[in-house]
């Protein structure tokens, strides 16, 4: 178990919060093997696979209306080492959309080595409990390019394909890094990540409350009203949501989904919009 001294960190200013009034809906690829799989609470033996070619997936999101693609090498989280770079390199150079990679970066080179082949942002899981410092490092020379990563199993960080538990609160981990420079925390509750069961509010809410830079909501989204259940945090700086399951198994359309997310959408009351017209 990681056992880590939360000591603040001395630093610059983060990506600041605010309400955007858009919520970025962002498909997700986990690559395992070279294929594109989800993993139903993140256990590597509970596998669906839903398609042989990333680069194929990857645009028909595009196609769709993905303004941004978030990409997990799987074995790369487990194994500390980059295993899908094939998929991942291809899908950098042929996406007309900034892409971000996490999973098994856990040095300053391969983060870099991302950056420079095309990735827009890397995400730092492990590296944030297991060396701190190198996240302080990587979002000071590449600001709002480094993502933090926090996955957290009952409120605790978990690691190294979440294989490993930490004794590391994930609100803590969010307060460390509030102020380094980060683009975004994504916050994943492992509990329902692959299980469409709805995201965890309270545990994004207290996530948002934590962090002073956006958050992005990961797990469980499983239909549109778990979408629309989330814009309620928007206030509080929860500026996007990664979905992957529910849009392989068409429960989210993903065309639909990001007009109802978008900037004035139908849903919100009394828009501008309506009272032109009345
Ligand atoms: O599903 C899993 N078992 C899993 C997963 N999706 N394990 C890690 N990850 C993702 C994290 C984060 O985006 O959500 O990998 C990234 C962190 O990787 P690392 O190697 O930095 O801890």
């Amino acid at each position: 178990m990681a056992d880590i001294t939360l000591a603040p960190l001395a630093c610059r200013m983060g990506r600041a919060k605010r309400a955007t009034g858009v919520m970025e809906i962002i498909p997700a690829i986990d690559l395992l093997q070279g294929s594109c799989v989800r993993l139903h609470q993140g256990d590597y033996d509970q596998v669906t696979r839903f398609s042989d070619d990333p680069l194929a997936q990857a645009q028909q999101w595009v196609k769709q209306g993905a303004t941004r693609l978030h990409l997990v090498d799987l074995d790369g989280a487990r194994s500390g080492e980059p295993i899908n770079d094939q998929a991942v390199r291809l899908i950098a150079k042929e996406l007309s959309i900034p892409v971000q990679l996490g999973g098994g970066v856990r040095s300053l080179e391969r983060a870099e080595e991302l950056l420079s082949c095309g990735l827009d942002r890397v995400i730092l899981g492990t590296v944030a409990i297991e060396n701190p410092e190198l996240v302080m490092e990587l979002a000071s020379r590449h600001p709002h390019k480094i993502v933090v990563g926090i996955d957290a199993r009952n409120g605790f960080v978990a690691t190294r394909g979440w294989v490993e538990e930490s004794n590391v609160e994930a609100t803590a981990l969010a307060q460390r890094f509030s102020s380094a420079g980060i683009a975004a925390i994504i916050s994943t509750d492992i509990a329902t990540d692959g299980t469409l069961a709805g995201p965890n509010l309270d545990a994004l809410r207290a996530m948002a409350q934590a962090s002073e830079v956006p958050v992005i909501a990961s797990g469980g989204v499983g239909c549109m009203a778990d979408l629309l259940s989330l814009l309620a945090l928007e206030p509080l700086g929860v500026e996007g949501v990664i979905v992957g399951r529910a849009l392989y198994d068409g429960r989210v359309d993903l065309h639909e989904a990001i007009q109802a997310m978008a900037e004035g959408r139908l849903q919100d009351p009394l828009s501008d919009q309506c009272r032109t017209i009345a």
